[in-house]
């Protein structure tokens, strides 16, 4: 793999980027997180009341301790005005409140001429009306690419398009966000038979050049946003996850090469429950970040248990363990910038929707359980989190 650069000023423009240096095998389409369905709003949501406790554990507005390290939640805009118990989880829960959705490129931009920023801004204006950072996800990721993007034929209409897209979203949101997950899931899912870069549209049209592109445009918007490159399964131990994160630290140093900012990296951190954490990996991983003066971070936080022993007991506890090792193996070597969990509670996830138990029992991938009521891994989250 390599990444093009030209050894300019992340200020200047790239030109277009140059063909592909390798072929990648890998078919997005079969990966875990393709053919996504929204998950419908519970019956008896909107009418849950807070779990008792819950809110007076949050403190009053104004009385709140923001934590030493960020406890992020990423939110689903469209439950947020149907289940206000819901809206009011993030509320109670985090310093960091950030769009699941609404930013990914097919939802914002689906057609050349047609923005929809209505369901982001909601979420952003929520946050920050109530004193809580937040980001965005994602401008390039595989998952979201609308279809006139597809068709787009040349390199330079491609390139043109995503360098067009960056700037009008950064310009649009510039000193509101900490940061954005600039490109998401570009290492190949199986890096050992596929080659180290995923085969997208982005890699068809534009080579591994789309992703210093990315990030040059992203810099040039807004100098003062964190950059951070997002991707899946770098936390476990065995050669594959060895893999995936060499080929993070690659790009990391080769977009370093090309005078091409890059702040961080952030772990999506989906933990399955049957994998073990490597967290020598991760120290280990982390210090070469920070000898990078990169930071980490985790993104996505969450827990697909279908492999435990069926009960709220076992899979909390099999939960508790991951999210125990996860950040055993991140704070060894120093504390991260943030920690985000992708949802709040398991009323609404992309795991049930996606990744359900096959025995069909509930599954409980998030910090909060249906009734919004905290378990133990939310007071181990808050606990690190507050420590620093
Ligand atoms: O959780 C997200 C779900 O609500 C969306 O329908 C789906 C498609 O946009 O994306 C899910 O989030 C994914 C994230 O963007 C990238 N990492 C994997 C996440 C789970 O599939």
């Amino acid at each position: 793999m390599t990444i093009h650069h030209r050894g300019r000023d992340a200020r200047s423009r790239p030109e277009t980027g140059r063909p592909l240096d390798a072929a990648q095998p890998g078919d997005p389409s079969s990966t875990t997180a393709g053919s996504l369905t929204r998950r419908s709003l519970l019956g008896a949501g909107a009418a849950l009341a807070l779990a008792p406790g819950v809110a007076a554990a949050a403190g009053a507005p104004g009385s709140r301790q923001p934590r030493a390290v960020p406890l992020g939640g990423a939110i689903q805009a469209e439950f947020m005005a149907p289940d206000p118990a819901y809206r009011q989880a993030f509320l109670d829960h985090c310093d960091l409140i950030m769009p699941m959705n609404g930013l990914k490129f097919s939802l914002v931009h689906p057609q050349p001429d047609e923005w929809n920023f209505e369901p982001a801004d909601r979420v952003i204006d929520f946050a920050l009306e109530n004193d809580r950072l937040t980001r965005g996800t994602c401008h390039v990721w595989w998952g979201a690419t609308p279809d006139w993007l597809e068709r787009l034929d040349t390199a330079a209409e491609v390139e043109a398009a995503l360098v067009d897209h960056i700037e009008r979203i950064g310009d649009r949101y510039k000193g509101r966000l900490s940061g954005w997950d600039v490109v998401n899931e570009v290492i190949a899912n199986d890096p050992l038979t596929e080659g180290p870069l995923r085969r997208t549209t982005w890699m068809e049209k534009l080579g591994p050049n789309h992703i210093p592109i990315a990030f040059a445009a992203a810099a040039r918007v807004d100098p003062d946003v964190r950059l951070v490159i997002n991707d899946y399964d770098l936390e476990f131990v065995g050669p594959r996850y060895d893999a995936r994160r060499q080929i993070m630290l690659d790009i990391v140093r080769q977009l370093q090469d090309g005078n091409i900012p890059v702040h961080g990296v952030g772990i999506q951190g989906h933990l399955y429950a049957g994998r073990q954490i490597d967290r020598g990996g991760l120290e280990r991983f982390h210090k070469e970040l920070d000898g990078l003066g990169v930071g980490l971070m985790v993104t996505e936080l969450d827990v697909i248990d279908w492999e435990t022993p069926p009960g709220d007991a076992a899979q909390d506890e099999a939960a508790y363990g991951l999210v125990s090792d996860l950040l055993d193996g991140i704070f060894a070597w120093k504390p991260p910038e943030a920690v985000i969990v992708w949802g709040i509670s398991d009323r609404y996830s992309w795991v049930s929707d996606v990744l359900p138990r096959p025995d069909g029992h509930p599954d409980r991938p998030l910090p909060l359980d249906r009734d919004m009521r905290p378990k133990p891994w939310m007071s181990l989250l808050d606990q690190r989190l507050r420590e620093g």
